[in-house]
Protein backbone atom coordinates (compact mmCIF):
# COMPACT_ATOMS: atom_id res chain seq x y z
CA UNK A 1 0.00 0.00 0.00
CA UNK A 2 1.46 3.37 -1.18
CA UNK A 3 2.24 6.02 2.05
CA UNK A 4 2.07 9.43 2.24
CA UNK A 5 2.58 11.98 5.40
CA UNK A 6 1.26 15.21 6.39
CA UNK A 7 3.17 17.47 8.99
CA UNK A 8 0.07 20.16 9.63
CA UNK A 9 -2.21 21.61 12.40
CA UNK A 10 -5.38 19.85 13.79
CA UNK A 11 -8.85 21.41 12.53
CA UNK A 12 -11.43 19.75 14.97
CA UNK A 13 -14.51 20.47 13.15
CA UNK A 14 -12.68 17.70 10.43
CA UNK A 15 -12.57 19.75 7.59
CA UNK A 16 -9.07 21.51 7.11
CA UNK A 17 -6.06 20.79 8.17
CA UNK A 18 -4.41 16.62 9.45
CA UNK A 19 -8.39 15.89 9.29
CA UNK A 20 -8.61 17.19 5.71
CA UNK A 21 -5.45 15.45 5.11
CA UNK A 22 -5.89 11.92 6.13
CA UNK A 23 -9.34 11.40 5.02
CA UNK A 24 -8.14 13.15 1.50
CA UNK A 25 -5.08 9.90 1.56
CA UNK A 26 -7.81 7.70 2.71
CA UNK A 27 -10.43 8.05 -0.16
CA UNK A 28 -7.28 7.97 -2.73
CA UNK A 29 -6.08 4.66 -1.60
CA UNK A 30 -3.47 5.48 0.86
CA UNK A 31 -1.76 4.93 3.87
CA UNK A 32 -1.59 8.10 5.96
CA UNK A 33 0.48 9.02 9.04
CA UNK A 34 0.15 12.19 10.46
CA UNK A 35 2.77 15.06 12.34
CA UNK A 36 1.11 17.54 14.19
CA UNK A 37 2.39 21.18 14.36
CA UNK A 38 -0.52 23.16 16.06
CA UNK A 39 -3.46 22.85 17.59
CA UNK A 40 -6.83 24.58 16.89
CA UNK A 41 -9.80 25.06 18.31
CA UNK A 42 -12.72 25.99 15.91
CA UNK A 43 -15.74 25.01 14.05
CA UNK A 44 -17.34 26.36 10.74
CA UNK A 45 -17.86 29.71 12.39
CA UNK A 46 -14.94 30.66 14.35
CA UNK A 47 -11.54 29.93 15.46
CA UNK A 48 -11.18 31.12 18.98
CA UNK A 49 -7.56 29.51 20.03
CA UNK A 50 -4.54 27.77 18.62
CA UNK A 51 -1.22 26.37 20.45
CA UNK A 52 1.68 25.97 18.32
CA UNK A 53 4.33 22.64 19.13
CA UNK A 54 7.96 23.32 19.75
CA UNK A 55 9.92 22.40 16.95
CA UNK A 56 11.71 19.84 19.01
CA UNK A 57 8.56 17.28 19.42
CA UNK A 58 7.36 18.22 16.06
CA UNK A 59 10.66 16.73 14.75
CA UNK A 60 10.85 13.63 17.14
CA UNK A 61 7.32 13.11 15.21
CA UNK A 62 8.65 13.19 12.05
CA UNK A 63 11.44 10.94 13.05
CA UNK A 64 9.65 8.26 14.15
CA UNK A 65 6.93 8.01 11.70
CA UNK A 66 9.25 8.03 8.91
CA UNK A 67 12.13 5.66 10.87
CA UNK A 68 9.71 2.82 11.07
CA UNK A 69 6.90 3.78 7.93
CA UNK A 70 8.62 5.54 5.24
CA UNK A 71 6.20 7.36 3.65
CA UNK A 72 6.51 7.74 -0.45
CA UNK A 73 5.40 11.66 -0.22
CA UNK A 74 4.94 14.26 2.03
CA UNK A 75 2.77 17.69 2.46
CA UNK A 76 3.21 20.13 5.00
CA UNK A 77 0.13 23.03 5.79
CA UNK A 78 0.11 25.19 8.76
CA UNK A 79 3.32 25.22 11.07
CA UNK A 80 2.73 28.04 13.57
CA UNK A 81 6.04 29.44 13.93
CA UNK A 82 9.70 30.02 12.82
CA UNK A 83 11.02 27.76 15.10
CA UNK A 84 8.67 25.05 13.27
CA UNK A 85 9.61 26.03 9.84
CA UNK A 86 12.99 25.69 10.68
CA UNK A 87 12.76 21.92 12.10
CA UNK A 88 10.68 20.48 9.28
CA UNK A 89 13.50 22.11 6.63
CA UNK A 90 16.25 20.47 8.61
CA UNK A 91 14.04 17.04 8.68
CA UNK A 92 13.30 17.65 4.75
CA UNK A 93 16.94 17.95 3.92
CA UNK A 94 17.65 14.13 4.15
CA UNK A 95 13.91 12.97 2.63
CA UNK A 96 14.46 10.91 -0.10
CA UNK A 97 10.52 11.33 -1.20
CA UNK A 98 8.63 14.58 -2.49
CA UNK A 99 8.05 17.18 -0.20
CA UNK A 100 4.66 19.31 -1.19
CA UNK A 101 4.51 22.33 0.55
CA UNK A 102 1.52 24.58 0.69
CA UNK A 103 2.45 27.80 2.69
CA UNK A 104 -0.56 28.49 4.58
CA UNK A 105 -0.78 31.70 6.13
CA UNK A 106 -3.78 32.63 7.17
CA UNK A 107 -6.72 30.72 8.05
CA UNK A 108 -10.21 30.77 6.73
CA UNK A 109 -11.52 31.25 10.03
CA UNK A 110 -8.69 33.96 11.20
CA UNK A 111 -5.53 33.33 13.18
CA UNK A 112 -2.20 33.86 11.66
CA UNK A 113 -0.24 30.33 10.49
CA UNK A 114 2.74 32.17 9.54
CA UNK A 115 4.18 35.62 10.99
CA UNK A 116 6.89 37.38 8.78
CA UNK A 117 9.73 35.64 10.82
CA UNK A 118 7.87 31.60 10.16
CA UNK A 119 7.31 33.47 6.24
CA UNK A 120 11.17 34.28 5.75
CA UNK A 121 12.10 31.01 6.97
CA UNK A 122 9.88 29.04 4.55
CA UNK A 123 11.23 31.27 1.90
CA UNK A 124 14.93 31.10 2.72
CA UNK A 125 14.76 27.21 4.36
CA UNK A 126 11.70 25.19 3.28
CA UNK A 127 10.97 26.11 -0.46
CA UNK A 128 13.99 24.87 -1.64
CA UNK A 129 13.05 21.87 0.30
CA UNK A 130 9.89 21.72 -1.96
CA UNK A 131 9.27 19.35 -5.24
CA UNK A 132 6.16 21.45 -5.34
CA UNK A 133 5.24 24.98 -3.54
CA UNK A 134 1.13 25.67 -4.02
CA UNK A 135 0.30 28.87 -2.76
CA UNK A 136 -3.06 30.59 -3.56
CA UNK A 137 -3.18 34.13 -4.44
CA UNK A 138 -2.82 35.73 -1.28
CA UNK A 139 -0.14 33.64 -0.38
CA UNK A 140 1.24 34.54 -3.87
CA UNK A 141 1.23 38.55 -3.45
CA UNK A 142 2.93 37.66 0.16
CA UNK A 143 5.55 35.79 -2.19
CA UNK A 144 5.73 38.66 -4.83
CA UNK A 145 5.73 41.63 -2.35
CA UNK A 146 2.84 43.45 -3.31
CA UNK A 147 -1.02 42.70 -4.89
CA UNK A 148 -0.84 40.16 -7.80
CA UNK A 149 -3.80 39.84 -10.24
CA UNK A 150 -2.83 39.57 -13.55
CA UNK A 151 -1.57 35.92 -15.25
CA UNK A 152 1.90 37.87 -15.48
CA UNK A 153 2.06 38.66 -11.77
CA UNK A 154 1.24 34.65 -10.80
CA UNK A 155 3.48 33.33 -12.98
CA UNK A 156 5.98 35.46 -11.55
CA UNK A 157 5.46 34.55 -7.96
CA UNK A 158 5.69 30.83 -9.62
CA UNK A 159 9.00 31.92 -11.12
CA UNK A 160 10.42 33.15 -7.94
CA UNK A 161 9.41 30.17 -6.18
CA UNK A 162 11.40 28.04 -8.31
CA UNK A 163 14.58 30.87 -8.01
CA UNK A 164 14.47 30.05 -4.57
CA UNK A 165 14.83 25.94 -5.05
CA UNK A 166 11.40 24.89 -5.50
CA UNK A 167 10.99 22.17 -8.11
CA UNK A 168 7.47 23.09 -9.83
CA UNK A 169 5.15 25.95 -8.11
CA UNK A 170 0.93 25.40 -8.64
CA UNK A 171 -0.66 28.85 -7.84
CA UNK A 172 -4.13 28.35 -6.93
CA UNK A 173 -6.83 30.69 -8.66
CA UNK A 174 -9.79 29.95 -6.44
CA UNK A 175 -9.53 33.42 -5.15
CA UNK A 176 -9.57 35.43 -8.06
CA UNK A 177 -12.90 36.75 -9.99
CA UNK A 178 -14.29 34.47 -12.64
CA UNK A 179 -13.59 30.40 -13.19
CA UNK A 180 -10.92 28.83 -10.80
CA UNK A 181 -7.62 28.19 -13.01
CA UNK A 182 -4.96 26.60 -11.18
CA UNK A 183 -0.86 27.93 -13.01
CA UNK A 184 1.53 25.22 -12.64
CA UNK A 185 5.01 26.14 -13.99
CA UNK A 186 7.31 23.09 -13.84
CA UNK A 187 11.24 23.06 -13.20
CA UNK A 188 11.74 22.72 -17.30
CA UNK A 189 9.92 26.18 -17.42
CA UNK A 190 6.40 25.28 -19.24
CA UNK A 191 3.00 26.57 -17.61
CA UNK A 192 0.30 24.14 -17.25
CA UNK A 193 -3.15 25.42 -16.72
CA UNK A 194 -5.97 23.79 -14.89
CA UNK A 195 -9.80 25.41 -15.15
CA UNK A 196 -12.88 24.49 -13.49
CA UNK A 197 -16.08 26.47 -13.63
CA UNK A 198 -16.87 28.49 -10.07
CA UNK A 199 -19.38 26.69 -7.95
CA UNK A 200 -21.19 29.36 -5.68
CA UNK A 201 -20.91 28.17 -2.53
CA UNK A 202 -19.51 29.17 1.21
CA UNK A 203 -18.74 25.42 1.72
CA UNK A 204 -15.09 25.52 0.77
CA UNK A 205 -13.14 25.29 3.84
CA UNK A 206 -10.02 23.09 3.31
CA UNK A 207 -9.61 22.99 -0.06
CA UNK A 208 -6.41 24.22 -0.28
CA UNK A 209 -5.27 21.36 2.27
CA UNK A 210 -7.13 19.13 0.41
CA UNK A 211 -5.72 19.71 -2.78
CA UNK A 212 -2.68 19.67 -1.50
CA UNK A 213 -2.97 16.08 0.04
CA UNK A 214 -4.65 14.92 -3.24
CA UNK A 215 -1.52 15.82 -5.37
CA UNK A 216 0.82 14.52 -2.21
CA UNK A 217 -1.20 10.99 -2.55
CA UNK A 218 -0.93 10.88 -6.03
CA UNK A 219 2.55 11.43 -6.24
CA UNK A 220 2.63 8.25 -3.78
CA UNK A 221 1.48 6.02 -6.11
CA UNK A 222 4.25 7.05 -8.83
CA UNK A 223 1.89 9.52 -10.45
CA UNK A 224 3.63 12.15 -12.92
CA UNK A 225 3.07 15.86 -11.39
CA UNK A 226 1.25 17.28 -14.11
CA UNK A 227 -1.12 14.21 -14.15
CA UNK A 228 -1.67 14.11 -10.10
CA UNK A 229 -2.72 17.57 -10.36
CA UNK A 230 -4.77 17.21 -12.87
CA UNK A 231 -6.48 14.62 -10.51
CA UNK A 232 -6.72 16.61 -7.56
CA UNK A 233 -8.02 19.60 -9.13
CA UNK A 234 -11.13 17.28 -10.21
CA UNK A 235 -11.26 15.93 -6.53
CA UNK A 236 -11.52 19.20 -5.05
CA UNK A 237 -13.82 20.78 -7.65
CA UNK A 238 -16.22 17.68 -7.00
CA UNK A 239 -15.55 17.87 -3.52
CA UNK A 240 -16.99 21.19 -3.21
CA UNK A 241 -19.66 20.67 -6.11
CA UNK A 242 -20.92 17.92 -3.71
CA UNK A 243 -20.23 19.75 0.02
CA UNK A 244 -21.98 18.25 2.84
CA UNK A 245 -23.88 21.43 3.70
CA UNK A 246 -22.19 20.56 7.01
CA UNK A 247 -21.80 23.43 10.18
CA UNK A 248 -24.05 27.06 10.04
CA UNK A 249 -20.93 28.71 9.00
CA UNK A 250 -17.98 28.38 6.61
CA UNK A 251 -18.29 24.41 5.72
CA UNK A 252 -15.92 21.49 5.19
CA UNK A 253 -16.12 19.99 1.46
CA UNK A 254 -17.08 16.46 0.63
CA UNK A 255 -13.63 14.15 1.34
CA UNK A 256 -15.54 11.26 -0.19
CA UNK A 257 -16.16 12.62 -3.08
O1 LIG B 1 -6.86 25.69 4.96
C1 LIG B 1 -5.75 26.09 5.69
C2 LIG B 1 -5.74 25.53 7.08
C3 LIG B 1 -4.76 24.65 7.44
N1 LIG B 1 -4.69 24.11 8.68
C4 LIG B 1 -5.60 24.42 9.61
C5 LIG B 1 -6.64 25.28 9.30
C6 LIG B 1 -6.72 25.87 7.99
C7 LIG B 1 -7.78 26.80 7.64
O2 LIG B 1 -8.52 27.32 8.42
O3 LIG B 1 -7.56 25.57 10.22
C8 LIG B 1 -5.48 23.80 10.96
Amino acid sequence: MPVALTIAGSDPSGGAGIQADLKTFHRFGVYGEAVITLVTAQNTRKLTRMQVLSGELVREQIRAAIEDIPPAAAKTGALGSREVVEAVAEEAASFPFPLVVDPVIHGTRGGTYMGDDAFRAFLDKLTPRAFLVTPNLMEACAILGYPADSRDDIVKAARKLISLGAKNALIKGGHRAGDAIDLLLTGDGQVHEFAAPRIDTSHTHGSGCTLSAAITAELAKGTPLVEAVGIAKRFVTEAIRTNPGLGSGNGPLNHWA
